[in-house]
């Protein structure tokens, strides 16, 4: 009995220990970049581009604006960000870890800015309100599979701007070494429940 108790301590330990070696899922950094081809370099999987030559979106991809005229308009998509209401979220139905584009914020003049804001972090440095098209894009160490597009902090009182060439890149298990905070939860969650099946086997 005293061999069994044991045995059951040591996959408590050993399950602690793939714990810790294992970063927090609420610790996700983000590399900010405003050149494309250092962007491109930096990601070990393809490139999809959603470049709005029509108003169908690629497959997978879906935008919710709190703007009622936000849309694609002349080959890019215009929308606002406004507080509280007004901002924009894109969905991949699926998982990715970069994401990135061109950022048109000269029209109506210069306002707030734009903020990217994944996974509950906003991301900084902002979208400068000075952007005429210029290159904005992150790449996670986690995935995620929405992007929000919200107002920044730089002055005026809402920000009207165009996006075009939107980037992103899926998540790929073989080429890719970012873990999925889901699935390390899950296994951890596994191994738990197995350390607490065993030690109540030896009890009973
Ligand atoms: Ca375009
Ligand atoms: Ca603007």
């Amino acid at each position: 009995m005293k061999t069994r108790l044991g045995s059951g301590l040591t996959m408590l330990a050993l399950a602690g220990m793939l714990f810790a070696g294992t970063p927090s899922a609420e610790a996700v950094n983000f590399t900010v970049y405003t050149n494309k081809t250092d962007w491109t370099n930096a990601l070990s999987t393809s490139v999809v581009t959603e470049n709005f030559s029509d108003a169908t979106l690629n497959s997978g991809l879906s935008v919710v604006s709190g703007f009622g005229s936000a849309g694609v308009s002349g080959g890019e998509w215009y929308d606002r960000a406004d507080a509280p209401g007004l901002f924009t979220t894109w969905s991949f139905g699926t998982s990715i870890y970069a994401f990135g584009g061109n950022w048109d914020l000269a029209t109506n003049g210069a306002g707030t800015g734009l903020q990217l804001k994944i996974l509950g972090n906003l991301i900084t440095p902002q979208i400068p309100d000075s952007s005429t098209g210029q290159f904005y894009g992150v790449i996670a160490d986690t995935v995620f599979s929405s992007v929000i597009v919200q107002e920044g902090t730089q002055g005026g009182a809402r920000e009207t701007y165009f996006l075009d060439n939107l980037v992103y890149s899926f998540y790929e298990t073989q080429s890719n070494p970012v873990p999925e905070p889901g699935t390390m939860l899950l296994f951890g969650t596994g191994l738990a429940g197995i350390v607490a099946w065993r030690m109540k086997k030896v009890q009973a």
